[in-house]
């Protein structure tokens, strides 16, 4: 569009009669490319760009220069596959009732003396579910899925219905799936091959490098239409793998405490630079939006916050958030707007030029208005809800809910309440729950109403057996 008519355009949107052009626009040629990124298992804290010292991040710091950082940014769940749900369909893992890691522990867990066992929980996605993907690829965007999908385990599901590989990312909108399988953790990073769709190539080859060169072949490909490339990586996820020289690298850093997971993370951005590189080169990086965003706290270390992966501290749902759309997004801007997985589905779907709300309701926010710096959001809150057992945790079942500065968590096993003041208490450490009770009580009263109406799965108390 030339400039006089992006000059009409600002005219006319202000005049507000600017949403029947918007529409001719979005079926044009420049509705801007796709590319989203989700890491696995990445921490709040481990991008350079985050503030660690530490680490060298310089292709996703490099993003975040030229495009938004959000401060506050949140998964849908401290653990992987409810996250991935919340991703594809704009809905809340309560109502999904997708809310733990495929396969999980099986509804009838219960640890050693807990009072409560876990709620029900679904371990895929069903094909009924309208996903992003099936969206833009019906809006004529040609899509791919490159990496770890963890949303086709149908362990314990019975016989009925579709099979594991009827439930793969070729079969939720994606002209191409490259792994997209029930497999969480990655069956090792040297020896990748047996994810389905990344056959043999060399020996020793490190899979987020493969995975990247997949993702490069994509773009070439696609370069001459809309595209959408969803790149959910294996990295940083558990076995913990890096190249032996990087791993050195930061053995002889002073400071780092786990070498190899510092060099896994290096790993990550360079195979990521690699592919905005590409995008840099096609000529296609000025019409492509990117995003960037891990699926759960790191299993690790998170500090300055609170536990991590599994549970609902900030160490266990606290990201990373970057969003580059060139001409758009103000470069090294930040956002402290609290933003959440299930933004992601109507913020594409806005971006590529839909009615988020068409198909099904959303739980989530289109997040454009704070991308653009032209508005606010419509809600308040972020909920939580997490009434299931992570795999070799001891966490408490619980719901929580984010509002202002405000954090409630509510242990479903005796009820308690936990309020803590974000901005003076990002460490969740004083907990204000009896101090500020008015606050607590009312925050308690919104979740209530919000797990009512999203029709959550429940936990249900049963007596301990000693
Ligand atoms: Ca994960």
């Amino acid at each position: 569009m030339s400039f006089c008519a992006r000059l009409l355009l600002s005219a006319l949107v202000f005049a507000g009669i600017a949403p029947v052009l918007f529409a001719a626009e979005a079926s044009g040629r420049d509705r801007p490319n796709i590319v989203m990124i989700m890491a696995d298992d990445l921490g709040w804290m481990d991008l350079g760009i985050q503030g660690n010292p530490l680490l060298d991040t310089p292709n996703l710091d490099g993003l975040a220069k030229q495009g938004m950082r959000f401060t506050d940014a949140y998964a849908a769940a401290p653990v992987c596959t409810p996250t991935r749900a919340a991703m594809m369909t704009g809905k809340s893992p309560a109502r999904l009732t997708i809310t733990n890691h495929a396969p999980g522990n099986g509804p009838g867990f219960a640890a050693e003396g807990r009072n409560i066992a876990e709620a029900k929980n679904l371990t895929y996605l069903p094909l009924s579910e309208i996903t992003v993907a099936e969206r833009l690829k019906d809006a004529g965007y040609a899509t791919g899925f490159i990496g770890k999908w963890h949303l086709s385990d149908r362990k314990g599901a019975g016989d009925k219905g579709p099979l594991e590989p009827q439930l793969r990312p070729e079969h939720q909108g994606f002209d191409l799936n490259v792994g997209g399988c029930n497999m969480g953790g990655p069956p090792g990073f040297f020896d990748p091959y047996k994810i389905p769709g990344i056959p043999p190539r060399r020996i020793g080859e490190y899979l987020p490098e493969r995975l990247a060169d997949e993702c490069i072949s994509f773009v070439r490909t696609n370069r001459k239409r809309p595209f959408f490339l969803c790149w959910w990586d294996y990295s940083v996820h558990y076995p913990i793998q890096a190249p032996e020289a990087l791993i050195e690298k930061y053995r002889k850093r002073p400071g780092v405490k786990d070498p190899a997971y510092a060099a896994m993370i290096e790993g990550m951005d360079s195979a990521i630079g690699r592919l905005l590189t590409e995008l840099d080169t096609l000529g296609l990086s000025g019409n492509t939006v990117v995003l960037f965003t891990s699926d759960n706290g790191s299993l690790f270390d998170n500090k300055p916050l609170r536990a991590n992966k599994g549970f609902l501290y900030e160490g266990g749902i606290r990201i990373p958030w970057i969003v580059r759309w060139p001409g758009v997004v103000s470069p090294a801007s930040t956002c402290p707007v609290p933003v959440i997985t299930t933004d992601t589905c109507p913020t594409l779907l806005e971006i590529a030029g839909l009615n988020p709300g068409a198909a099904q309701p959303s739980d989530g926010e289109s997040i454009v208005p704070l991308l653009k710096q032209s508005g606010a959001l419509a809600r308040n809150e972020l909920y939580f809800h997490y009434p299931n057992y992570a795999f070799h945790k001891r966490n408490r079942l619980g719901g929580a809910v984010r509002e202002g500065r405000f954090k409630l968590i509510r242990h479903y096993d005796d009820d308690s309440l936990e309020l803590y003041d974000l901005t003076e208490d990002i460490g969740e450490a004083r907990n204000l729950a009896q101090k500020e009770s008015f606050t607590a009580a009312a925050l308690n009263a919104k979740l209530n109403a919000w797990l009512k109406a999203s029709g959550a799965e429940m936990p249900v108390r049963q007596p301990v057996e000693r």
